[in-house]
């Protein structure tokens, strides 16, 4: 549905959308790449192999395919967070008047196990906070993970709802298919909904797996009022019953919904089956993860639910089907895909010309540590006169991003409170109590300091989308990201990997470090060791 329908590729005249994909439907996303003619079948048979760069790694990686992939999403919980704060870097560039952004939609496509991760959730309440209406999530609510149900004896949807809707978002649901609305419109007095409520994900998944006829007798027979509502339907028919995510009509009406609200950013809770379509090898099992070969039975259900035009004799070592390039579907397929602007994902790999800007000389910025004259001070303090030194400069000042987790006064930047503003889209609605003072606490909505509160996984994610808008946004910024270095650090070092995969450029300090400062305060601030985890980052310099 986001393929053929929403996400808008880049093209000389607009930015084009941003899309997190959920890691492992990657193979879903070269096979339609296949089918658009971007990779070749020796490119898929080299699938999870590196081959001399002529595979296709499992996850989206920018390191590995750096003209394909525009973002790592392949630790479960980076692509929620990583897609609020870039959604709100656009805002940003905006607000800064750096980029032309409007208009530009994030779509992140997520697992229902996935939002268990801290991460999927951290930035739920920034996004609603900041009218974020140009990033949805759509959750494939499949009921399952890896080992097993996601909520067996709960409703992961009604809970998902209700974290969303706690946190300020705009929440729909595409539940059932398009075969329920009659039965609904007959259902005066509510008998599906209390069967709905009564019936738990663990019980769904098993009900996915089975047959009409076990549908019938567990599900609809279990409630006289709904045993008589389906009374007229054949099994055949009851096991057509689709659930809402696999039903094109619904997803898209709610693609469409989600585009056009404003003022929130939305959550498309999508109700699926996990591994829809494979028959007896997967779908809804609970092995459906693991599955990685189709037998001749489970190939020709794949067949009969696609409708795929194969004789079983066909299907015998058939290794890939492409239809014909001038097949209705292929036409159809380019057809989407130009009326949309073209290919996706694909990532710019460098800056264009008119977009780089010089540094200044160093003696404008650095003379004080150059000729230090025998005047001692600490890295963190000397650090923080450079950046405000490299601030000042009319062309490359406007270019940097300060980023702080709550420890701005720490490190002896709250100077920069106003000599720079710090970003807020609403600017400042009130008058802060120090307003008289001459660093005062400055908010406003073209500022430049992005204030990120004691969250160190956003301020990270919020970096990295900085840090990477030179390819994502042919906008090149340099942020600076101050963190505590113990507790900045070892926190979120899975996302810093992340931004590595993805070539991030800018600076990651870690104030106060070493043993020297702070060992009066316990353990957990005489820091010896984040220098060492640094460096594990192999492709850092
Ligand atoms: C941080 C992290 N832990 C574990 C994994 C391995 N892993 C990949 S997919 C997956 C299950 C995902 O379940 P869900 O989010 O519900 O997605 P689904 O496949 O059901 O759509 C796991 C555990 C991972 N990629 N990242
Ligand atoms: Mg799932």
């Amino acid at each position: 549905m986001g393929f053929n329908h929403f996400f808008r590729a880049k093209t000389e005249d607009f930015g084009g959308d941003l899309v997190y994909f959920q890691p492992h439907s990657a193979p879903g996303v070269y096979a339609r790449a296949f089918l658009e003619g971007r990779l070749s079948e020796e490119q898929l048979a080299n699938y999870r192999q590196e081959v001399g760069g002529n595979g296709l790694c499992s996850y989206p990686h920018p390191w590995l395919m750096p003209d394909f992939w525009q973002f790592p999403t392949g630790s479960m919980g980076h692509g929620p967070i990583s897609a609020v704060y870039q959604a709100r870097c656009m805002r940003y560039l905006e607000g800064r008047g750096l980029a032309d952004t409007a208009g530009r939609h994030v779509w992140g496509v997520f697992g229902d196990g996935e939002m268990d991760e801290p991460e999927s959730i951290a930035g739920l309440t920034l996004a609603a906070r900041e009218n974020l209406d140009n990033l949805t999530f759509i959750v494939n609510c499949n009921l399952q993970r890896l080992d097993g149900p996601v909520r067996g004896n709960g409703q992961i949807i009604q809970e998902l709802e209700s974290l969303f809707i706690g946190a300020g978002w705009n929440v729909i649901k595409v539940l059932w298919g398009s075969e329920w609305d009659g039965l609904f419109a007959r259902d005066k007095d509510l008998a599906l909904l209390r069967r709905f409520a009564d019936t738990v994900d663990g019980q769904y998944q098993n009900l996915g797996s089975k047959d009409g006829d076990y549908n019938r007798a567990r599900f609809f027979d279990a409630d006289p009022a709904t045993r008589d509502l389906v009374a007229h339907l054949t099994d055949a028919e009851i096991h057509a019953l689709k659930r809402g995510g696999h039903d094109f009509r619904k997803l898209h009406a709610a693609f469409a919904a989600a585009k056009a609200h404003k003022g929130r950013p939305t959550v498309i809770l999508a109700k699926t089956k996990k591994g829809y379509g494979m028959g007896n090898a997967g779908e809804s099992r609970m092995t459906a993860h693991q599955s990685k070969k189709l037998d001749m039975e489970a190939l020709v259900a794949f067949r009969d639910r696609f409708n795929l035009p194969l004789a079983e004799g066909d299907l015998e070592g058939l290794k890939f089907y492409k239809p014909a390039d001038d097949s209705p579907e292929m036409t159809y397929l380019r057809e989407r895909r130009a009326s949309l602007g073209g290919r996706l994902p694909k990532r710019q790999a460098g800056i264009s010309d008119d977009k780089r800007t010089a540094p200044p000389e160093l003696s404008t910025y650095g003379k004080f540590a150059i000729e230090a004259d025998g005047k001692e001070m600490s890295t963190t303090m000397a650090a923080m006169r450079m950046m405000g030194g490299l601030l000042k400069d009319k062309t490359f000042g406007p270019r940097i991003v300060p980023i702080v987790a709550d420890e701005a006064r720490t490190f002896g930047m709250d100077n920069l409170f106003r000599q720079v503003g710090i970003y807020s889209p609403k600017g400042q609605l009130y008058e802060p109590e120090d307003a008289g003072s001459m660093m005062f606490y400055k908010e406003a909505a073209n500022g430049q300091l992005l204030e990120e509160g004691i969250t160190e996984a956003g301020a990270i994610s919020s970096w990295a989308a900085a840090a990477t808008s030179y390819s994502v946004h042919d906008t090149p910024t340099l942020p600076f990201y101050i963190y505590y270095s113990m507790f900045g650090f070892q926190r979120v070092g899975d996302l810093i990997w992340a931004a590595a995969d993805q070539r991030a450029r800018g600076f990651l300090l870690g104030a106060t470090a070493g043993r020297t400062t702070l060992s009066g305060e316990g353990l957990q601030h005489q820091d010896g060791t984040s220098h060492l985890t640094a460096s594990t980052i192999p492709n850092w310099g």
